[in-house]
């Protein structure tokens, strides 16, 4: 199949570029580099030292024999050329993760607030124009997040996008419905998923396109085995207060032996996969879409869920560390269970990497392997989600 990966040298894209590439897919890259100049605006950077797209590709090259196109394009920004490119190399399938994917960043200013919103939705929204106006039926599989949903449920395990409901009409008749599971988003980033998932919902029901949204939860671990096959290909690992995320950060920290930074009580529930995970899923989905005129294929792309304070126990357990509870620079709720269904992707062929297998070799492979890059300066999580809660502020 011919595959373009809108985003292939992020966190997610950089490993399923290359797991693609290796089932024998022929694989574009389109990427504008906007993580890495990010690492400069923040004076933060990978854990792990990631080189250069060029060296990349080269390495990736030697290493399989086999070619990765790259194209420098902002997908939110340049549609004329997006559009070119479709229709020049008339790809099979898009997998699209070229979006702003940190909620701290998306809350740190208003400036952040507005490059989020304008980075995310236009690239989203110029993929689908682009699709429909190359009259080309091309699959789109985009990754979405967990938090579309919120958190929380009535007890209830959160469905695969759809809400089964039943409204009472005025005749007094039962009608049964299936509706998106209602939007709660909990950062600014997260909300521009939720619209994401509207763009698409409409695309599907007014064009017919074919259209797979994961709602992914949080990413841990480093390498899949092709990152693996050769230290040039390495993933990228973040830990700083913005990008760096929950399970990655305990690891890291406690390579240097920095109190693992629980938020609040660390009563809140999330739901985790492993990038191997991940990159297995794109595949899964891609290779399985819906058919034409089909409602959107949401899929929940997790294995397991765990609360913040029970992770960083494992943590400080298996690698010796100590725990701080710290302020919340959030607004989320303190304690949440969650309970969610993924049976999709088990049905697919999912086989997950659980963390009690995996943990132990991140913690040795990578956080202590690398610890010596590490700026400590970096760790603490300062952007806050309100007003109030910015240092210096007097509660109102
Ligand atoms: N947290 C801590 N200590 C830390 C960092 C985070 O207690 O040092 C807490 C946060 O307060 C939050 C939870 O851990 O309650 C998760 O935070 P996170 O930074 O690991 O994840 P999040 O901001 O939710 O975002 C990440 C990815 C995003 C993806 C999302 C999936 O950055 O792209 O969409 O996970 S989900 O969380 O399921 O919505």
């Amino acid at each position: 199949m011919k595959v373009f990966i809108l985003g292939g040298d992020g966190f997610c894209g950089w490993p399923t570029s290359l797991h693609l590439s290796n089932l024998g897919h022929d694989i574009t890259i389109l990427d504008n580099l906007s993580r890495r100049n990010i690492d400069n605006e923040l004076e933060a950077g990978s854990l792990t030292p990631i080189t250069p797209m060029g060296t990349r590709l080269k390495a990736w090259h030697e290493q399989s024999g086999r070619t990765i196109n790259f194209v420098n394009i902002n997908v939110a920004e340049e549609y004329d050329r997006l559009l070119q490119l479709i229709k020049d190399e008339q790809p099979d399938s898009i997998v699209h993760f070229a979006e702003q994917r940190a909620a701290p960043y998306s809350m740190k200013s208003s400036a952040h607030k507005r490059y989020t919103v304008d980075n995310n939705l236009n690239a989203t929204h110029n993929t689908l124009a682009a699709i429909v106006e190359s009259g080309l039926d091309i699959h789109l599989t985009h990754l979405g997040t967990m938090g579309v949903y919120g958190y929380g449920t009535a007890g209830m395990k959160i469905p695969e996008g759809y809400l089964p409901i039943e409204v009472t009409t005025d005749d007094g008749d039962k009608v049964q419905q299936e509706i998106l599971y209602p939007a709660n988003p909990g950062s600014i980033y997260h909300m521009t998923k939720t619209q994401d998932q509207l763009f698409f919902a409409y695309y599907a029901k007014n064009d017919h396109l074919r259209i797979t949204d994961l709602h992914q939860g949080i990413v841990w671990g480093t390498n899949t085995q092709e990152t693996n096959s050769d230290e040039r290909l390495i993933n990228r690992f973040d830990y700083d207060g913005d990008y760096g995320t929950v399970l990655n950060r305990f690891l890291m920290q406690a390579a240097v032996d920095y109190p693992l930074t629980v938020h609040g009580t660390g009563g809140q529930t999330r739901a985790f996969i492993h990038i191997q995970d991940t990159v297995r899923c794109i595949q899964l989905a891609i290779e399985n879409p819906p058919t034409r005129g089909e409602r959107v294929k949401i899929l929940n792309q997790m294995t397991e869920t765990h609360r913040i304070r029970d992770l960083a126990q494992i943590v400080a357990r298996i690698a010796n560390a100590e725990v701080a509870n710290v302020p919340n620079p959030r607004n989320e709720d303190a304690e949440n269970d969650l309970h969610v269904k993924n049976d999709l992707f088990l049905d697919l062929g999912l086989n997950p990497t659980t963390l009690e297998e995996g943990l132990l070799e991140e913690v040795t492979q990578i956080a202590r392997k690398y610890k010596d890059r590490a700026d400590k300066n970096k760790i603490p999580a300062t952007s806050t989600w309100t007003q109030k809660q910015k240092p210096g502020i007097p509660d109102a």
